[in-house]
């Protein structure tokens, strides 16, 4: 009788136990397992032994999105896919969307300060990570992502990063255009170097090969998050066509006038601010401040074995130009080539230098 109890009780507890599971989304499995490894320090430790490297995809997936394209992803960003298409957008969401490594972080930083009255004492007591989600990713500690977002109160601004191409975007927005885009575009020369670097960095990405394999790969599309010409292109289209619902920026505007790009960030986010908060923000937002502030260089991402920043920081140079020490003369003029092919038909200003204008130069001497 007591056998019969016992197993039938198991009986019952293995169906709710199967009936619940059948109910978690892939997503929030990830979640758990990645927060449950970096809580008993397993990847740590794993980091520290230097064993990370050996979790690193080998290679990239490609995936057909609901609305039928092809995307270029990261295996633990694969379940991701479906459940960013339909995600609930709301008409106060702000949209972070880059190319990697355009500036998003910089500019995820100066909307939340433009968005919480330039309050930085605030902004240095939690991670950007925190503030401004990342839509693509499952939570992960103090990195958090989709299903945080979910759950934002109804009456918050949502400013979160995204990566993906415009087509991709949550349905809600791509669509039916809810919520605000704010695009920030960067020469593709220096994108290429830093995501060069990142691909060192990160142990999500595969290990970037060598700068002439990395340039080809990114020069074909064949990289996370796919074809950077296509992906700029389409945003301006968007742009173009739709400028209440998107702002275009570039990462050399916000270098040379950063103040002016945060009013007009501003402006676009139908935001007032007075000449002292701009000061404020563009003072907090320089390089050398957010490379010196551990709630927004990424720092904590090491301790939690998802960076590893022995191969180089997140707030790597913070320049234009860079690429110059890295293409060749003929890699260069090859992709100067390819640049005037892809984007003959957009009219975007592509700034792969600034210049010093005589007249500074002469106020400065
Ligand atoms: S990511 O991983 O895709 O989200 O990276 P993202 O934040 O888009 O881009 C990282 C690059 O932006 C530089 N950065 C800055 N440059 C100038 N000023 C400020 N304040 C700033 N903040 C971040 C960062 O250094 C990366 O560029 P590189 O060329 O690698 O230095």
């Amino acid at each position: 009788m007591l056998l019969i109890t016992a197993i039938t009780a198991s009986c019952v507890a293995v169906g709710i136990a199967m009936f619940k599971l059948s109910n978690v989304r892939d997503i929030d499995v990830l979640s758990v397992v990645s927060n449950v490894l970096m809580k008993s320090r397993c990847t740590n430790l794993m980091s520290r032994l230097g064993l990370m490297d050996a979790l690193r995809p080998r290679t990239l997936s490609k995936v057909v999105t609901p609305n039928g394209l092809e995307f270029i992803t990261v295996p633990n960003f694969k379940v991701l896919v479906g459940h960013v298409w339909n995600f609930t957008a709301r008409e106060n969401d702000v949209y972070v969307a880059t190319y990697p490594k355009s500036g998003s972080t910089w500019v995820q930083e100066i909307v939340w300060l433009i968005c919480n009255n330039a309050d930085t004492e605030t902004a240095r007591d939690d991670f950007l990570t925190r503030r401004s989600p990342f839509l693509e990713t499952v939570d992960v500690g103090d990195n958090l992502g989709i299903q945080t977002l979910e759950k934002w109160p109804l009456n918050s601004t949502r400013i979160m990063k995204v990566h993906r191409p415009y087509e991709i975007l949550p349905a809600d927005v791509a669509v039916k255009k809810k919520g605000k885009i704010i695009y920030v575009f960067r020469n593709p020369k220096d994108v290429c170097v830093s995501y060069f670097h990142f691909h060192d960095v990160s142990y999500s990405l595969p290990k970037p090969g060598s700068w002439a394999q990395f340039l080809a790969n990114f020069s074909v599309g064949n990289v996370a998050w796919g074809d950077w010409f296509s992906h700029a292109k389409r945003y301006w289209q968007e742009f173009i066509k739709n400028p209440d619902h998107m702002l275009f920026i570039t990462y050399e505007s916000l270098k040379s006038d950063l103040r002016a790009q945060v009013t007009s960030i501003a402006k676009f986010l139908g935001k007032d601010l007075t000449p002292e908060q701009i000061s404020t923000i563009a003072k907090h937002c320089s390089f050398a401040s957010m490379k010196g502030n551990g709630k927004v260089n990424y720092e904590h991402c090491e301790d939690a074995a998802l960076l590893d920043f022995s191969k180089g920081k997140f707030m790597r140079k913070g320049e234009v130009g860079d690429w110059k020490n890295y293409f060749t003369v003929n890699q260069s003029a090859a992709f100067d080539k390819l640049v005037e092919e892809k984007m003959r038909e957009t009219e975007i200003e592509i700034r792969f230098e600034l210049k010093i204008r005589r007249s500074m130069l002469e106020i400065s001497l």
